[in-house]
């Protein structure tokens, strides 16, 4: 049985929720299978996130994660492209942790590519009816420390495909006008990229530019 391990964030930055892990929570109600699904909600924690992380890789034995977090300021779900090995906090976690200009996992390497089909990915939510970029930067917060920390987990076992989607922030979430998206259609976004990775084996080649 093929099992996939699908994970949002908890709140953070005064937010009373997180965009990610009501969408993930939206699409494990909507998941029809046949493969399983497995949900977790991760702490908006550099130390907690990871951890968690860590152990439900264990615990589920997935053949494809994909962990979800929310991205303030974008209007689109962002296939991210790349986990970058340096953190420079803008705000502490929730554990009050803000590091500056630390790696992820010291002595490893500068980066590491998704394993996902991002193009296929992004094409397939299109496909969907719902707004898609691919995104080359995670940013620098718990994100992309836990994208990374994923991806270097995973580094030793290539069968295991892995990646990172940022959401934009519910409607509720922001002032009117400001960019976001309901949770049925990040929902939508997600089931979407979930169903590309597993129908998919090489990535499709197109241009980022002809996806917008
Ligand atoms: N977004 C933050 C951390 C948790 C989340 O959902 C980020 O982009 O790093």
């Amino acid at each position: 049985m093929t099992v996939v391990l699908l994970t949002g964030f908890g709140p953070f930055d005064g937010q009373g929720v997180n965009a990610s892990w009501l969408a993930v929570s939206e699409a494990a109600t909507r998941w029809k299978g046949p493969e399983e699904l497995v949900v977790r909600e991760l702490p908006v924690s550099f130390r907690g996130a990871r951890q968690q992380l860590r152990v439900a890789v264990a615990e589920v034995e997935p053949d494809l994660v994909v962990c979800v977090g929310e991205a303030g300021g974008r209007a689109a779900v962002g296939l991210e492209r790349v986990a970058v090995n340096v953190i420079d906090a803008r705000i502490p976690d929730v554990d009050g942790s803000a590091p500056v200009d630390v790696p992820v996992v010291a002595g490893a390497p500068a980066a590491f590519f998704s394993t996902l089909p991002v193009k296929a990915c992004a094409l397939a939510v299109r496909e969907a009816g719902v707004p898609v970029e691919i995104s080359n930067t995670a940013g620098l917060y718990v994100c992309n420390a836990t994208f990374y920390a994923l991806q270097h987990l995973l580094s030793a076992r290539p069968q295991v495909r892995s990646g990172f989607v940022h959401l934009p922030r519910t409607p509720a979430q922001v002032d009117p006008g400001a960019p976001s998206m309901s949770t049925a259609d990040a929902a939508t976004g997600l089931l979407a990229v979930l169903r590309a990775v597993l129908s998919t084996t090489t990535d499709v080649w197109v241009s980022a530019g002809t996806l917008a």
